[in-house]
């Protein structure tokens, strides 16, 4: 992997790296600009680059102040089952849901958008929260012979951590990029994200592995 770029059978995927989750947007997440200077250090040895948005429109069903009496990062039932509700972050089309300018990856060849569903939240980049409907992530990687991903972003304990799940449960290789990623850490939820991504088989490395 040294001073080489990657293989063309394996794919960096870039999530959620956005203003609304870096300090001062809607759904900060501590410390989260951290990563933009490691995705730049790391992302140049990838052939092969995919990032994901979050993107929600402003009547988002995972948005607490949509639901009177509700305050942010109570759980809810819906539908397809319990829902965290979030503080509004990543509404189309605004500044909050751009990607991070300072991003060096202008060789990355595909934005998956995701959460645009006004009634379904979608943390990972493969499956929107309801477990059924697809983005085309798995099958547009299958379709150009990507049998691996390297994960980083944010968060660690939701989007990341869905999207290897999901990567792996799509018959990916996984690894996760630990430095080049944050996390939100609510009600334990990083611990529980590492121990379920360990028993899917998702690697855990840190960046100076691959750079
Ligand atoms: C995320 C909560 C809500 C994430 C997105 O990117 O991890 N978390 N929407
Ligand atoms: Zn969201």
């Amino acid at each position: 992997m040294q001073n080489r770029r990657m293989n063309d059978s394996t794919a960096l995927l870039i999530v959620d790296a956005q203003y609304g989750f870096m300090p001062g947007g809607g759904l900060p997440v501590a410390d989260g600009d951290a990563i933009v200077p490691v995705i730049n250090r790391i992302a140049p040895r990838f052939a092969n680059v995919v990032l994901t948005q979050d993107w929600h429109p402003a009547d988002h069903v995972s948005f607490a102040a949509n639901h009177p009496g509700r305050a942010p990062f109570e759980t809810i039932t819906l539908p397809y089952g319990e829902q965290v509700l979030w503080p509004v972050h990543c509404v189309q089309g605004t500044r909050d849901a751009a990607l991070h300018d300072d991003l060096r990856v202008d060789h990355a060849q595909l934005v998956i958008r995701k959460g645009f569903r006004q009634g379904i939240d979608s943390y990972s980049a493969f499956v929107e929260a309801d477990r059924r409907t697809t983005t085309g992530l798995a099958a547009y990687l299958h379709a150009r012979g990507i049998r691996s991903v390297v994960l980083c972003g944010l968060a660690t304990d939701y989007c990341v951590a869905w999207s290897a799940l999901d990567a792996r449960a799509a018959g990916l290789e996984a690894t996760v990029v630990e430095d080049a990623c944050r996390a939100i850490d609510l009600n334990g939820s990083l611990a529980r994200a590492w121990a379920d991504m360990a028993a899917a088989g998702v690697r855990r490395i840190m960046s100076e592995q691959l750079a």
